[in-house]
C-alpha cells in the first residue's frame, strides 16, 4: 500500500468503565432470577461465536436480510437520499453497509461500534477498495446513548459532509435485542441524528419478524451447539470482569419462546445446585435456577411501523422475503 493511500479516520469516545460494569454484574447476579446484560455476550471469542452463528442453517435472520437488501437494493436505492451520509450502527466488518455503496452512493461513511479496534483492520481494507469516499470509525457505546461527538461532526464537515441528508443504518435486527420502551428510546435517538443532517435523511432497520417457535427456537438453539457456546462464554467473560467461579460445563443453554412477550429468551440453567463466589460474595444457585441472558423481540410489521412513527419518523415503508420472516424498513424523517 502506499504511503499517500486515504485512510479511514478512527475516533474512540467510549471508554469502558470497569467499576460500572462490576457493578452492574453483581446487581444482576444477585437479583432472582439472576440475570446478566447480553452485551457480556461480546468479549472477542463472543463476537467469532456470533459470526459462526450467521452461518448456520437453523440462523435464517442474517442471510434472509442480506437476500432483502440483495433483491430490493434499486428499491432501496430509490427510497434513501441521493448523497447521503451512511451511519452504520453496530458496523462489524462492515460487509452489510459496503453492499450499500453501489446503490446509494453515500458521500460519507461513518462506521460506529462499540471498539473502534475492532473496526480498524475491516475499514482499513474496505477503504482501500473506495479510495474516493471518506471513511470514519467511531467507537461508541450507542446503546447508552447514540448521539455524534464533536470531533465526529467536525469530521464530517471537513469530509463536506456537515449539510449531506443521514441515512442511519442499523441491519441485524440487533433492535430486537431491546425490550420496547428501550427499543423506542433508541429510536427516538437515532432520529434525532437523522434529523440533525439535510433533509431527506432517515432510518434504514432490519427487524426479524414474528414466527412459529419451530422456526425461531433451532434457531437460537442449533443441533451443533454453537449458540450453546455462544451463551456459555458469557460466563467465562463475567469470571474475567468479576472474578467469579463459573463452571460453562456446569450450565445448561436454554432457548425458549415467550409468547405473550413475542420474544426468544435466552437463558443458563444449573445443572446441578452449586455455589458461585466472587471476592466479598457468594450465590447459591438450585438445580435448575436460570440467569436470563438475552431477550430477542420479533415483531409484527405494523406494530414496528407504529413504534417507528412513535419515535418521531414519517410513514415507514418496508420490503420482506418470500417467507415474510424479516423485514427491512426504511423510516423517513
Ligand atoms: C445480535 N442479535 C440480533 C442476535 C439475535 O438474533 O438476537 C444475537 C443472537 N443471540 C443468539 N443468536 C443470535
Amino acid at each position: 500500500m502506499s504511503s499517500d493511500a486515504p485512510q479511514p479516520h478512527f475516533l474512540q469516545s467510549h471508554r469502558e468503565d470497569l467499576h460500572a460494569a462490576r457493578a452492574e454484574l453483581l446487581a444482576g447476579l444477585q437479583q432472582s432470577p439472576a440475570r446478566v446484560e447480553p452485551k457480556f455476550l461480546y468479549d472477542a471469542l463472543g463476537s467469532r461465536l456470533f459470526d459462526a452463528i450467521t452461518e448456520l442453517a437453523e440462523y435464517y435472520p442474517t442471510r434472509t436480510e442480506t437476500s432483502i437488501l440483495a433483491q430490493h437494493g434499486a428499491d432501496i436505492a430509490r427510497a434513501v437520499a441521493p448523497d447521503s451520509v451512511l451511519i452504520d450502527l453496530g458496523a462489524g466488518s462492515c460487509a452489510k453497509a459496503a453492499r450499500l455503496f453501489g446503490p446509494i452512493q453515500p458521500v460519507a461513511y461513518v462506521a460506529i461500534d462499540i471498539s473502534v479496534d475492532y473496526l480498524r483492520d475491516s475499514l482499513g481494507a474496505l477503504q482501500q477498495r473506495h479510495l474516493g469516499l471518506p471513511m470514519l470509525g467511531l467507537g461508541l457505546d450507542f446503546s447508552t446513548q447514540l448521539a455524534l461527538p464533536d470531533a465526529a461532526q467536525a469530521w464530517m464537515a471537513m469530509a463536506g459532509a456537515a449539510q449531506a441528508p443521514r441515512t442511519v443504518f442499523y441491519p441485524g435486527s440487533s433492535i430486537g435485542n431491546f425490550v420496547p420502551a428501550e427499543a423506542l428510546a433508541l429510536l427516538r435517538q437515532a432520529h434525532a441524528l437523522c434529523a440533525a443532517g439535510g433533509t431527506g435523511g432517515g432510518l434504514l432497520i432490519g427487524v426479524d419478524r414474528m414466527k412459529s417457535a419451530a422456526v425461531l427456537e433451532p434457531a437460537y438453539d442449533d443441533a451443533l451447539g454453537v449458540t450453546a457456546a455462544f451463551n456459555r462464554n458469557l460466563l467465562l467473560n463475567v469470571n474475567r470482569a468479576l472474578n467469579t467461579n463459573f463452571a460453562p460445563a456446569a450450565w445448561d443453554h436454554v432457548a425458549l419462546f415467550n409468547a405473550a412477550e413475542s420474544r426468544i429468551e435466552m437463558h443458563l440453567q444449573a445443572c446441578f445446585e452449586q455455589t458461585v463466589g466472587w471476592p466479598g460474595g457468594e450465590r447459591l444457585f438450585a438445580a435448575g435456577e436460570r440467569i436470563h441472558t438475552e431477550n430477542s423481540y420479533k415483531w409484527m410489521p405494523e406494530a414496528f411501523e407504529a413504534l417507528l412513527g412513535e419515535a418521531g419518523f414519517g410513514p415507514a415503508q418496508h420490503w420482506t422475503d418470500a417467507q415474510d420472516w424479516f423485514s427491512v424498513f426504511w423510516a423517513p424523517l
